[in-house]
């Protein structure tokens, strides 16, 4: 069956190969991309997300801005992995369509508008744009059908702090809100994501139509420095979206680290934390044959 998904995204190397799977993947509608700070600064995510719909020719999906503050602190940004542009270098065309601003009111407008629980969010980046949407519209953010976010760890070492995971680093508040609210969440933390890796030959293997060639150009700048593999984020969140059988699934007792210290944005297992399904444990080959599916 079909799900009509927003991507809430930070583009990015690992969103942009995540966004080409979406719109290949039959499991999908993509209905709007939602941009917010995180990889890099909010205007680049946002010129990304729609160079990246004007090269696949999917300019009729509306790109919309979101924020470009985290909810109470300065922005941490990851030029070294991806770029001063977001994308290794990688030339897209610009976009087709001019990105509209307001992206919060925008997924406010269209979860009310739409049956209650029919629309999911896939969350690629610092969750700053759904913590305002829980904030300021509620009754909207109620509706939303699942919410998969890409963040955090729980037992592997961290790649923001020693224990904290960049996307939750960035916006630890963020990620209290959406611990703190009603919404279904999964959270597609380091523990899986780490396993899912991609070396050159799977990344040459994915070349061959316009959308596998984006997505192989994509991860060869991810895989520069001589790197002999290099792991897939944010793709797990569309991998587990379209096929949940992939993953292990357990409930965790989660908080979140709101201070000030190298691991603001860790999580931490608690008997009074928010219960939250976290994917645990991944079917890495089958996880694999799936994103090559998409491109075919
Ligand atoms: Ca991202």
């Amino acid at each position: 069956m079909t799900r009509r998904v927003i991507i809430d995204t930070d583009p990015g190397l690992d969103d942009a190969v995540a966004i080409l799977f979406a719109l290949n993947c039959p499991q999908f509608e993509v209905i709007g991309l939602t941009t917010v700070a995180g990889n890099i600064g909010l205007e680049r995510t946002t010129t990304n997300a729609g160079g990246l719909l004007a090269a696949v020719g999917r300019s009729d999906i509306p790109v919309f801005s979101g924020a470009a503050m985290a909810m109470a602190r300065d922005n941490i940004d990851a030029i070294v992995i991806h770029g001063d542009d977001g994308l290794r270098g990688v030339t897209l065309p610009p976009p087709m369509v001019a990105a509209r601003a307001g992206a919060v009111d925008w997924l406010a407008e269209t979860l009310m508008a739409a049956p209650s629980g029919s629309i999911d969010i896939l969350a690629l980046g610092p969750l700053t744009n759904i913590a305002h949407l829980i904030s300021h519209h509620p009754a909207a953010a109620g509706r939303i059908g699942h919410l998969v976010a890409m963040g955090g760890t729980i037992f592997e070492p961290g790649n923001a702090g020693p224990g904290s995971e960049f996307n939750f680093a960035s916006d630890p508040e963020a990620v209290a809100t959406v611990l703190h609210s009603d919404i279904r969440t999964t959270i597609v933390p380091l523990d899986v994501t780490r396993r899912v890796r991609a070396d050159r030959d799977y990344v040459e293997a994915l070349r061959g139509g316009p959308a596998g060639t984006i997505a192989a150009d994509l991860l060869t700048g991810y895989l520069q420095d001589d790197r002999q593999s290099r792991p897939l984020h944010d793709p797990c969140v569309m991998l587990l979206a379209a096929e949940p059988a992939l993953f292990a699934l357990e409930v965790h007792r989660l908080t979140v680290n709101l201070g000030d210290d190298a691991d603001a944005g860790a999580l931490t297992e608690s008997a009074n934390g928010s219960p939250v399904v976290v994917a645990m444990r991944v079917d890495v080959a089958g996880a694999l044959a799936l994103l090559a599916s998409a491109f075919d």
